[in-house]
């Protein structure tokens, strides 16, 4: 508790006078965000609330948005520049004498964890791939309406079209983006207006959620003394605010509330800091405070995740009715997404700045240059205009001039969904997360209070643990949460670029082409010059896999480098065509498959090649792979290996050629196989995917694909476990029990194949009637001296029978069908299609 008194910020500053010219600063520099306005060409003067926020959430007009846009950064931030740099330099100075390098560190102080920043990076990269295709989803919509040639080739979005003044979130731009316009949508802000609801009103229903769940109702002075209007004879500041005034029944908010829906879930979030203030009040004062900052931001919008359910708001009277079907779901979900997800990477990105000028690192003539590099990269929009290092667009937003701690709002967005999470099992609901409505439940209301009730008395991972079960912060509620979205927005963006490049760039795209002939007639170009490529990389791929050698592999290496190449800028060239809007489906689909590139997507070349390098290194591993037991005699695995396996029964020998073929091939690739999974990684993931995996299984189409799969593992699994239970009597029978585990698994080098994939050679053994009729036609193919040719020559007659086309003759004398003598070649039967 102790620590806790003594940590008084800027307070502690020695020099009296500098104290006084430091508060000043902060004084002129509120003063000056508070009472900016902006007028317009056209007469028009608006106030930031309401006007200016309602002309950034519903005008559509491109130069009308990107007048507000500056005008609010000229009369805003612009004026605080100078004032703002000498407010850092004395805070700087204030921390100082309390041990502390900078301002940066002080406030992250208060997370009191060591590895406090590299979390916080960690849990964004996880986040990104969501993030990323939300914003590719978003642009291609917001290109549809205001023209490619708006937009920044470097593939950022425009700051001022996404509703927002800061762009920080984009649910007021969710009627240009609703994914189907013919199912339920949950904007209740018509419904709210027309129900004449009041200020009042949306307050009492907020309250009423945090009653049912048990917690504490508003006190009598809170509605007394609370301002939730925004006064009309002074100058208040706006922005939203909740006090505690430490005499533990004092508690208000300040808000000039709208009627909308984003003012209700304002309310929540206030409600949510009032709540924490009354279940900490018995606590001594230096813990009465949140967990940590990024708690008490959390609490009233964890409840709100409940209230702006389908299914709560159906029950509290404001949407009439909810369907209940995938469309209305994902309807659902990317409103919330453009709400929570969008919000991220401005979230992490506020004090990235502000850390870097508190540290000295960006300095007074780089602060709005490192601004648009942070909003650039992380967050992918574009100043719609050139800024200079005269403008100071951070003092835009009301958390730099108010000199508000801003990560908190970050760790806030991640920890809720945790938070959600938690209570939603407290509270008994089994469905998927974005359904869940905690209303009314006691257990879910018992588990919050008690958490809250511990105010800052322990550190922060305690009340986590108190809650959720665990002391982390955790990307994983939030990503399951959003899982049905993630998977539809990829496949909305397949084909699509996803993710832009780190810097802004002032390039404009050209406009789309939406002429289908053109575009029809470069598709012809397209398929005779692939053709050409396939069938020269082909060609290389067939003479390695036949004859390895490491200059065929290097041929092969090259080669396909220049595939990935030409798929590349056949993609960037397919881009060009406004394909989407098309008429004829054939060719779209033509268009979707040219822009799916996979790996090849790769931007770094040096990458893709190491890459290809991997590639065929760790296929010549296993081509090459022999075993050598004693003497000189090395076995291949087809059909050395294969032949011992078919026919030995000794335990030894079997377990000896098992393990050998492992430290031969597996043993040999690993390290280089991590790195190519890495890479592969990075490849797809310029596409928007996660990983490999999800871009393999993309090629499904179908949403439920793993799901689906399991299905069939569980149904076929009762079969499979009898056969296994009988296979295993009779091994054992062989073996000796001695050799099998208690588990009841098999030894997995006894079935006649190295991988125990197919147990067919095990077939003698496992003969249920020994005198019946046998199907295995090996002696008889003996007996009848075929050879291979003939035995290809009888399944080609069999697809001939059906009237399907026989080999072609190319095919009969280029095959081979036989492992030729003197050199290595990959012996798993392979096919390729030369075009
Ligand atoms: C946000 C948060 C929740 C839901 C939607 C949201 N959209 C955007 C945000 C983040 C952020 C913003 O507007 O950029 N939200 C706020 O600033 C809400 C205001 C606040 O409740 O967080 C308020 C900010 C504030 C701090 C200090 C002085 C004045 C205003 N915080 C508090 O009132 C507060 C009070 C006591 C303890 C902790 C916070
Ligand atoms: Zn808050």
């Amino acid at each position: 508790m102790f620590r806790m008194i003594s940590d008084i910020g800027t307070d502690a500053m020695k020099d009296e006078a500098k104290l006084a010219r430091m508060n000043t600063l902060q004084s002129d520099i509120e003063g000056i965000y508070a009472k900016a306005t902006v007028s317009f060409s056209d007469g028009q003067t608006l106030a930031l609330e309401p006007g200016l926020t309602q002309l950034m959430a519903s005008s559509r007009n491109y130069t009308k948005l990107q007048e507000a846009w500056i005008g609010w950064r000229d009369n805003t931030g612009k004026l605080m520049r100078d004032k703002y740099a000498d407010f850092v330099t004395l805070s700087n100075e204030g921390v100082s004498s309390l041990g502390y390098h900078d301002t940066g560190e002080y406030w992250r102080s208060w997370y009191e964890s060591p590895t406090f920043e590299p979390d916080l990076q960690k849990l964004l990269e996880e986040l990104k791939p969501l993030y990323s295709n939300l914003h590719t989803y978003v642009r291609e919509k917001l290109m549809d309406l205001y023209g490619r040639d708006k937009f920044p080739t470097s593939g950022q979005i425009p700051a001022h079209l996404l509703g927002n003044m800061w762009a920080q979130q984009w649910n007021n731009i969710y009627d240009l983006v609703i994914p189907y316009p013919d199912k339920t949508s949950v904007d209740v802000t018509p419904e709210l207006k027309n129900q004449s609801y009041t200020p009042l009103r949306m307050f009492r229903t907020a309250e009423e959620f945090f009653k049912s769940l048990g917690l504490l109702p508003m006190p009598d002075r809170f509605w007394n003394k609370s301002i939730i209007v925004k006064p009309t004879d002074r100058k208040m500041v706006c922005h939203a605010s909740a006090e505690d005034f430490y005499n533990q029944k004092d508690f208000r908010i300040k808000m000039c509330t709208d009627i909308n829906m984003e003012d209700l879930v304002t309310i929540h979030h206030e409600m949510g800091h009032i709540q924490y203030f009354m279940q900490y009040k018995d606590q001594p004062v230096p813990f009465r405070d949140g967990a940590n900052p990024g708690f008490h931001e959390a609490v009233g919008d964890t409840l709100a995740l409940s209230v702006a359910t389908p299914k709560h708001l159906q029950t509290i009277g404001l949407l009439n009715s909810v369907e209940n079907d995938e469309g209305s779901d994902i309807n659902y979900l990317l409103s919330m997404a453009l709400e929570k997800i969008a919000f991220l990477p401005f979230g992490y990105l506020i004090d990235q700045w502000r850390w870097s000028v508190f540290s000295g690192e960006t300095p007074k003539d780089k602060f709005n240059d490192k601004w648009w590099e942070l909003r650039c990269k992380y967050q992918g929009v574009s100043p719609p205009v050139e800024r200079t290092s005269t403008d100071f667009d951070p003092g835009a937003k009301y958390h730099i001039p108010s000199n508000t701690p801003y990560i908190r709002y970050f760790v806030s967005f991640v920890v809720q969904f945790q938070f959600h999470k938690a209570l939603c099992e407290a509270a008994g609901q089994t469905g998927p997360l974005h359904k869940c409505d905690i209303y009314r439940s006691k257990e879910a209301g018992t588990k919050l209070g008690d958490m809250l009730r511990l105010g800052s008395s322990k550190p922060w991972p305690y009340a986590m643990e108190a809650l959720t079960g665990q002391p982390n912060m955790s990307a994983k509620a939030l990503m399951d949460y959003f899982a049905p979205l993630t998977a539809w927005l990829e496949k909305q963006n397949a084909g699509k670029q996803v993710g832009w490049q780190d810097a802004c760039s002032n390039q404009r795209h050209a406009p789309l082409s939406a002429n289908e002939q053109q575009a029809k007639k470069w598709l012809t170009e397209y398929n005779m010059a692939a053709q050409e490529v396939f069938y020269e990389e082909t060609e290389v791929e067939w003479t390695y896999a036949t004859n390895i050698t490491d200059y065929n592999q290097q041929k092969q290496t090259e080669a396909r480098l220049k595939l990935a190449d030409f798929q590349k800028e056949a993609a960037a060239n397919a881009s060009r065509f406004d394909w989407k809007h098309f008429d004829d489906e054939q060719v779209k689909r033509q268009f979707s498959k040219i822009s799916d590139i996979g790996t090849s997507a790769l931007t770094d070349k040096n990458k893709l090649k190491k890459l290809n390098d991997l590639q065929s290194e760790i296929e010549g591993i296993y081509g090459k792979g022999k075993v050598c037991l004693g003497g000189n005699k090395c076995l291949t695995l087809d059909p050395d290996l294969y032949d011992i396996l078919t026919s030995s029964r000794n335990y030894t020998e079997l377990t000896l050629i098992w393990q050998e073929w492992r430290n031969v091939t597996g043993k040999k690739m690993k390290d280089k196989y991590e790195e190519f999974v890495r890479l592969s990684n990075e490849g797809v993931r310029e596409l928007g995917y996660n990983d490999t995996g999800e871009y393999w299984r993309s090629v499904y189409d179908t949403p439920t694909f793993q799901k689906d799969l399991q299905k069939l593992m569980e149904q076929l699994k009762p079969l499979y476990e009898q056969l296994h239970a009988y296979v295993r009597k009779k091994l054992k029978k062989i073996y000796g029990a001695e050799h099998f585990p208690a588990s009841g698994h098999i030894p997995a080098h006894l079935f006649g194949n190295m991988w125990a994939q197919e147990w067919e050679n095990l077939y003698d053994l496992m003969e249920p009637y020994k005198n019946k009729a046998k199907v295995d036609v090996t002696p008889e193919l003996v007996r009848q001296n075929y050879t291979a040719h003939r035995m290809f020559k009888t399944a080609e007659e069999f697809f001939t029978s059906l009237g399907l086309k026989p080999m072609p003759e190319t095919f009969w004398n280029k095959s081979m069908i036989v492992r030729p003598a003197g050199r290595d070649v990959i012996c798993h039967c392979f096919c390729l299609g030369f075009l």
